[in-house]
């Protein structure tokens, strides 16, 4: 089944789908604990890690759960088990630091990074710096779609320094992490015609973002390193810029059915 096209979609019972997706959480996590390996979830600031780490570990279908806002610090993929808390970090993607440097310390730690999941969301990125947003005004980001090509550019530059994160640790361990790209905020896509784009400019040859991850693979030797794409959507809402706003096309069954279906695809790769 082709997730762009077939979209997954539960239909549990809201308290049996926590318990599931807590279930598969927990067995990614031991496996993780088990390998003395760990996972980091990279992108963006906007693009939806944290709201995204919060629903695979099932705190996010909790009924009071509201997106937190700015992420300033590491954030932890932990359930409530001893010994493996550590095994995920979510990089906030506004530093403090300069952001190599961040970046490379994730991906210095001892424990070698099993796998990156690099979230990246089509130009849909929330904006919540109000001096971005007034800079975005005033330099001509007028409308949606400037809005989300200034966006999608940003991605690309981003993921050219995680990429460069990537080969450090490559080198350093002598194994590459494998990358899962999630392209989150699906409901902000209007049709599978824009669907499909988005999967061919991350995922296909030609694709601007795909050409950046051919080069990464060709660095750290295309045999070492798998790839895959997959969508995501964490979290339902509109999108609006400079008066224009995007309203969701998916529903509460096709989110849940993402977040598992990329919450086993995680698990599949720890297993390995
Ligand atoms: N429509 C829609 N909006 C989403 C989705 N996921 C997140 N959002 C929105 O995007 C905002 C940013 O999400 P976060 O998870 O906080 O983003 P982040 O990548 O952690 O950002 P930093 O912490 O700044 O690095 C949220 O507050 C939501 O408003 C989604 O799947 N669909
Ligand atoms: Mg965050």
């Amino acid at each position: 089944m082709d997730p762009w096209v077939t979209i997954p979609s539960g239909a549990l019972a809201a308290y049996r789908y926590r318990e599931e997706i807590r279930s598969i959480w927990g067995k990614t996590l031991e496996k993780l604990a088990g390998k003395k390996s760990n996972i980091v979830f990279t992108g963006m600031p906007g693009v939806g890690k944290t709201v995204l780490l919060d629903h695979l570990t099932g705190r996010g279908f909790d009924p009071n759960y509201l997106p937190p806002g700015r992420s300033v610090n590491a954030e932890r993929g932990k359930v409530n088990r001893r010994g493996n808390k550590m095994a995920i970090t979510v990089i906030p993607g506004q530093l403090s630091q300069p952001r190599l440097e961040h970046l490379a310390q994730a991906f210095n730690a001892k424990q070698p990074v099993d796998g990156v999941v690099h979230v990246v969301c089509n130009g849909f990125a929330a904006q919540r710096d109000p001096f971005q947003v007034e800079y975005l005004r005033e330099n001509g980001i007028d409308t949606l779609e400037k809005y989300r090509i200034h966006h999608r550019q940003r991605e690309l530059e981003d993921f050219a320094a995680v990429s460069s994160a990537i080969r450090v640790a490559a080198q350093k361990h002598r194994k590459a992490p494998w990358l899962l790209v999630a392209a989150d905020k699906l409901d902000l896509y209007g049709s599978e015609a824009e669907r499909l784009a988005a999967r061919r400019y991350y995922g296909s040859d030609g694709g601007d973002f795909f050409e950046l991850v051919n080069t990464l693979r060709h660095h750290v030797g295309t045999d070492n390193m798998t790839y895959d794409l997959l969508p995501a959507c964490a979290w339902i809402e509109d999108f609006e810029w400079a008066g224009e706003k995007v309203s969701p096309t998916l529903g509460n069954q096709e989110r849940q059915g993402l977040i598992l279906y990329l919450a086993n695809a995680i698990y599949e790769r720890c297993r390995q």
